[in-house]
C-alpha cells in the first residue's frame, strides 16, 4: 500500500462502493452477485496485506494473519460486506477495511503483532433479503437455527436454498468458528449513524450498549373490488387499514420515547390504481435500549393492529422474522478502547447504539468493544453518509493503538 493509510482506505472505500447490485445505486445483498464481487475484492486486500483468506459455509470472509508468539490467542475486528438498498459506502465496509489497513501499516514498519488477528466481513447482516439480520455472523458464531434456514425472500427463496447453491451441497447448521478461549474479543468500528458525535464535535468515540430490536411482517387481508362500483360502507379495504394502523404506530413511538418503530417497507395487492387493496404486507421495526418496553410497545402494536382490522372487517396475521434483546459491550475491553480514544481526543463519551451490529451476535462468543465515527447529520442508510477522512484517521490511530494496547 503506497499511499497515506487514510487516502487508501478512502480509496478502498469507494471503490467497494462501486460493486453493486443495482446500477446507479449501492446495494448489495446476501450472496447476491455483487456480494460474491465484493467478497472477491476485498479477498484480494487482504491477501495483499499479508492475511491467509478464506470463505466460510455462510459466505463470510475471513482474513487470518498468524501472531509471532505460536498458539497465541485471536483478536478479532470486522464488519458487514452487505448493505440496504441505495446505501451509503461506510456502513459496514468501514469495519473490514479500516482494520485492514491498520494491519498493512503495521506490515509496513514490519511489525508483528505477539497475538494472531482476524479481520472478518460478514455476509448478511441488514436483513434486507430475509427480513432477519445477522445471518452471517450468526454462522459465524454457530447460533444460526433450523428456523432461520426456512425464511424466505421475496420470490419465495428459502435461507437453506440460497446456502446449498453457494456451497453446492447439504446445508448443515456450522458450529462457531472459535471457542471462547481462543479468543481475545471482537472490536468493530462503525459510523455512528446518528447525530451526537457531531454535536459534540467528536470524531470517534466507544458503545455502551446496542438497542435491542425485533422485525417482522404484519399482513392485513381485506378484499379487492372494482374502485368505481363498490360503494364505501361496503368496502373491506387492505390499505386503508395498514394506514390506520401505520399512523398509530408512530403515535405510539411518538410518545415513548427513547422507543423507535418504522415501517419500511409496504406490499399492495393486486396494486392496481382502479382495484381496491384486498391484501397488503408491511415490515416493522420496533427499537428500544430496555427489552421490557420494546416488548411492551410491541404487543400494544400489534394488539392496535388486532382491533383496526376486526372494525374494518379485515384479518390480520403477524410473522415474527427477528427478536433480539439490547447487549452491553465488554466494560474491560470498552475501557481500554476509551483510554486509547481520551489520549488522542480528550474525551470520550460512551453511547448507546440504536442501529444493530454484529457486535450483537459476536457478544455470544466472546467479549465485544464498538468505535464509532461521526457521520455527517448522523445520515446513513443513505447515499450521502459520509465520515471525513480526519476522522477516518483519528480511528484509524485509535485501532491501531488498540491492537498495540493488546501485544502489550
Ligand atoms: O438496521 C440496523 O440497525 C443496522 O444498520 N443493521
Ligand atoms: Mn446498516
Ligand atoms: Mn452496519
Amino acid at each position: 500500500m503506497a499511499r497515506e493509510p487514510t487516502q487508501q482506505l478512502t480509496r478502498w472505500l469507494n471503490e467497494l462502493a462501486r460493486i453493486t447490485d443495482e446500477p446507479g445505486k449501492l446495494t448489495r445483498t446476501f450472496l447476491s452477485p455483487a456480494m460474491r464481487r465484493a467478497n472477491a475484492r476485498v479477498g484480494e486486500w487482504m491477501r495483499a496485506a499479508g492475511l491467509a483468506v478464506r470463505e466460510d459455509s455462510v459466505g463470510n470472509l475471513i482474513g487470518r494473519l498468524e501472531g509471532s508468539r505460536p498458539g497465541a490467542k485471536t483478536l478479532l475486528l470486522g464488519s458487514h460486506l452487505d448493505t440496504v438498498r441505495d446505501a451509503g459506502r461506510f456502513d459496514g465496509a468501514l469495519g473490514v477495511l479500516l482494520p485492514l489497513v491498520a494491519l498493512d501499516m503495521l506490515r509496513q514498519q514490519g511489525r508483528i503483532l505477539p497475538y494472531a488477528v482476524e479481520v472478518l466481513g460478514f455476509s448478511e447482516e441488514e436483513g434486507v433479503r430475509f427480513s432477519s439480520a445477522y445471518l452471517g455472523s450468526k454462522g459465524f458464531t454457530g447460533t444460526l437455527r433450523a428456523a432461520d434456514l426456512k425464511l424466505r425472500d421475496a420470490d419465495g427463496i428459502q435461507v437453506r436454498d440460497t446456502l446449498e447453491t453457494l456451497n453446492g451441497e447439504t446445508f448443515t447448521l456450522p458450529r462457531a468458528a472459535h471457542r471462547r478461549s481462543d479468543l481475545l474479543g471482537y472490536l468493530e468500528v462503525h459510523i455512528e449513524q446518528g447525530p451526537v458525535l457531531e454535536a459534540q464535535d467528536l470524531a470517534v468515540s466507544v458503545v455502551s450498549a446496542i438497542a435491542g430490536q425485533s422485525r417482522g411482517r404484519l399482513t392485513f387481508y381485506g378484499q379487492a373490488g372494482h374502485a368505481g362500483t363498490t360503494p364505501m360502507g361496503l368496502r373491506r379495504d387492505a390499505l386503508a387499514g395498514a394506514a390506520a394502523f401505520i399512523s398509530t404506530v408512530e403515535g405510539i413511538a411518538r410518545t415513548r420515547p427513547p422507543l423507535v418503530a418504522t415501517v419500511g417497507t409496504l406490499a399492495v395487492s393486486p396494486g392496481a390504481p382502479n382495484v381496491i387493496p384486498g391484501e397488503v404486507t408491511l415490515s416493522l421495526d420496533v427499537r428500544h435500549p430496555r427489552d421490557r418496553a420494546r416488548r411492551a410497545a410491541l404487543s400494544r402494536m400489534l394488539g392496535l393492529a388486532e382491533w383496526i382490522a376486526r372494525r374494518r372487517g379485515l384479518r390480520c396475521t403477524w410473522e415474527l422474522t427477528q427478536d433480539g434483546n439490547a447487549v452491553a459491550c465488554d466494560p474491560k475491553l470498552t475501557r481500554v478502547l476509551a483510554e486509547t480514544v481520551r489520549k488522542l481526543q480528550g474525551r470520550c463519551p460512551a453511547l448507546v447504539s440504536g442501529a444493530g451490529h454484529d457486535a450483537v451476535v459476536m457478544s455470544a462468543l466472546t467479549p465485544v468493544a464498538m468505535l464509532f465515527v461521526r457521520c455527517r447529520a448522523g445520515r446513513s442508510h443513505h447515499p450521502d453518509e459520509y465520515a471525513a477522512p480526519e476522522d477516518l484517521r483519528v480511528a484509524l490511530r485509535a485501532t491501531l493503538t488498540f491492537l498495540e494496547r493488546f501485544a502489550g
